[in-house]
């Protein structure tokens, strides 16, 4: 079996999407998501001038030595752009083997440890009251597990929460916006809100909080031992992971659980926190983690050390990378939680979708490979519009993590 060609397709129904698509000589074609986030025409670029190339001709069941030759064969290694370039090739070389072998994703990564998969869901709201109302909303739809953002008194942006009542959706059309932070109004805020979330919903619902990489360590720490008592699911990204030893003064001050990596791409950003047991689930998605080959290996190493899995999954990770996730989560031991944002109803009229929610957790229907196809027809439809993240200051102009 031979990879005969390759192309990508960049579309924009209500937001950016790059999907990679492998044509072999046996017709069957494999997909794999390429969407990075403000960055989509750079993943692009670097798929059609180096990638693409360098597949044609090589068989697409060798999944494990293809994921070498881009990573370790390739001198300037790891990064987003050329990781999330790697993760499209090897999710859309899975979805070949499993496609050819007429059997869905999850039987070659293990088979069927789980019937259906938890699921977390965003609630945000502009102050306590309407946050409140949001989180009694999800439960009312089935959720289990609610991530709670809210706006803070004094702080105009607070990442997570809309101020027009849409859907969120952090990117905006055009050239990045700059918004503005202030953590000591954040860290004395939080603790209150969840103690109000638990007083009305109970115990039984798993709450969930990203700080999106905006404390220093001594900071997050005081915050994990501030919100323990409401024995959140999981404090997400409490620092920025860049300095991986700053956990450990985290995990010296609290028993919150750690999640951490979306932003990361390969098991070095992930080393000390797992050996050092500072974290207790790993956010790094199949879509820019180097995709289910280097996955497997990462979510292994993990188990080890009793620490499970918990995907990214905001809407700029597309369906097929919610699927690919899907199959993973299936079919893993140490699964724990899967963020679950759902796309706009337009993204559907593009990517033809075999996954359906039902009282809290997402279930995946048996098509063979990953199952989810493309209608490229109707991705022409939606050309890219440059979109961008915003940038964050302090309050004073000093540049910060967004
Ligand atoms: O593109 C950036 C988003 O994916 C990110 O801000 C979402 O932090 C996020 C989350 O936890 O879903
Ligand atoms: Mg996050």
């Amino acid at each position: 079996m031979k990879i005969t060609d390759a192309k990508v397709i960049v579309c924009s129904p209500g937001r950016n999407f790059v999907t990679l698509k492998i044509f072999t000589d046996s017709g069957i074609y494999g997909l794999g998501d390429a969407t990075l986030n403000g960055m989509e025409k750079a993943v692009a670029v670097y798929l059609e001038n180096y990638c693409i190339p360098a597949l044609i001709g090589r068989d697409p069941r060798n999944t494990e030595d293809i994921w070498h030759y881009f990573y370790r064969g390739v001198y300037w290694k790891r990064g987003s752009v050329s990781m999330t370039a790697i993760s499209a090739i090897d999710m859309a070389l899975w979805d070949i083997k499993a496609k050819t072998l007429n059997t869905p994703l999850y039987n070659l990564l293990g088979g069927r440890s789980r019937d259906r998969i938890l699921v977390y869901c965003h609630a945000n709201g502009k102050d306590v009251e309407e946050t409140i109302e949001k989180v009694g909303s999800k439960i009312e739809k089935g959720f289990r597990a609610v991530r709670v953002q809210s706006g803070i008194p004094g702080i105009q942006h607070t990442y997570g929460v809309t101020l027009d009542n849409k859907p969120y959706e952090p990117a905006t059309r055009g050239l990045a916006h700059e918004e503005y932070w202030d953590t000591s109004k954040y860290l004395n805020f939080l603790p209150s809100l969840f103690g109000k979330v638990r007083e009305v919903f109970g115990d039984d619902i798993h709450l969930l909080h990203d700080v999106h990489h905006r404390c220093t360590p001594v900071e997050a720490a005081r915050l994990a031992k501030e919100i323990e008592p409401f024995h959140l699911f999981w404090l997400e990204d409490p620092v920025t992971g860049e300095l991986q030893e700053g956990l450990r003064l985290i995990r010296k001050h609290s028993t919150t659980p750690i999640a951490i990596g979306e932003v990361f791409n390969s098991v070095y950003d992930y080393t000390t926190l797992i050996t050092e047991q500072l974290i207790d689930y790993i956010r790094m998605p199949l879509v820019h983690g180097g995709g289910i080959t280097h996955l497997l290996k990462v979510a292994a190493m993990a188990s080890v050390y009793h620490i499970n899995t918990g995907f990214h999954g905001a809407t700029d990770l597309s369906p097929v990378n919610l699927a690919s996730a899907l199959h993973f989560n299936t079919a893993i031991n140490n699964f724990g939680i899967q963020e679950y944002m759902p796309h706009q109803e337009i993204v559907h009229d593009v990517f033809k979708i075999n996954y359906s929610f039902n009282d809290g957790y997402l279930s995946i229907d048996d098509s063979p490979g990953i199952g989810v196809d493309i209608d490229e027809k109707k991705a022409l439809k939606f050309p890219y519009e440059k979109a961008s993240l915003p940038v964050n200051r302090k309050t004073d102009g000093t540049m910060f993590y967004w």
